[in-house]
């Protein structure tokens, strides 16, 4: 399978034309590549230096190679100070749409709930930058604990109700749902299209299997961050499609996600098949 598609892909709009084209074969650092030229791209608003940010010189950032990261650490740093993708080429350097130089951490809730025929639906929010459907994660603010953002991140994207009745509905099926913690189904890189040589995405995926008598208790409604949300189901046709039915490896992550999670009652119907 072709290593990090998506990362030398142009479907970020903001990305269109910044991606010098690499082949395959020589996404490797370890794939000498002399006349690699890359395109620099840091876009303005992350140029500008936002609080969620770095500076724009990474070789003056002190203790940048020891950040956290599920993938490598240290962080592997090129002479110029930049630490490098631990998955390598992407055709751009610099830190494109993302804040950091290295490792973005981010953080995925899978909220599940099953039909009546065993089918999975997932609540899933249609991205603005993309317009795929997608998880409701988002970025781990400074000095946050994952368990904290993966709720913030499902109330800003998919819980954002204008109704105050409802929405303290919604916040006592969420102190139920995200209480339990969840289980991890996923920590580690992720084939985002904002990724670049030295800045990528990571991120810890939860999942969350809604009881069948708090599935009615969940209203949904879109926020600013999302154009639309929906329960989408994980049927046979979305599981065994295009991955890029879903944004980034969302897809890969479901699919991880309704092993453990739905394993069992995924299994029972044709356990039972198997019986008759
Ligand atoms: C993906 O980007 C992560 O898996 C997460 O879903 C998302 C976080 O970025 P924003 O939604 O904040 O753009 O790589
Ligand atoms: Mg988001
Ligand atoms: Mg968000």
């Amino acid at each position: 399978k072709a290593p990090h598609v998506r990362s030398r892909s142009e479907i970020n709009g903001a990305y269109q034309k910044q991606r010098a084209p690499v082949p395959d074969e020589r996404v490797p650092w370890s794939v000498a590549w002399p006349a690699y030229a890359p395109i620099e791209f840091t876009h303005e608003s992350v140029a500008k230096q936002p609080v969620w940010a770095d500076p724009v010189d990474a070789s003056r950032i002190a203790g940048l190679r020891d950040r956290l990261s599920y993938e490598s650490s240290p962080l592997t740093l090129a002479p110029n100070g930049r630490p490098l993708n631990p998955f390598g080429r992407t055709g751009t350097t610099g830190r494109g749409l993302l804040g950091k130089w290295g490792p973005n951490h981010a953080a995925d809730p899978i909220v599940l709930r099953a039909r009546p025929d065993g089918v999975f639906e997932m609540v899933a929010i249609k991205r603005r930058d993309t317009g795929q459907w997608a998880i409701p994660g988002g970025m781990v603010d400074a000095g946050e604990v994952v368990s904290v953002t993966l709720r913030r991140e499902f109330t800003e994207e998919a819980g954002a109700l204008d109704d105050p009745r409802e929405q303290a509905a919604l916040s006592s099926a969420l102190d139920v749902l995200f209480g339990s913690g969840g289980s991890s189904v996923y920590c580690g890189y992720v084939d985002d299209p904002r990724n670049t040589d030295n800045a990528w995405m990571e991120t810890a995926v939860h999942a969350f299997l809604l009881p069948a008598d708090l599935s009615a208790k969940l209203p949904l409604q879109s926020g600013s961050d999302a154009a639309d949300v929906r329960w989408l189901p994980l049927d046979e046709q979305l599981l065994g499609g295009d991955a890029s039915a879903l944004y980034a490896d969302h897809l890969r992550f479901v699919m991880l996600a309704l092993r453990q999670v739905g394993g069992e009652r995924v299994r029972s119907p044709s356990a039972e098949n198997a019986r008759t």
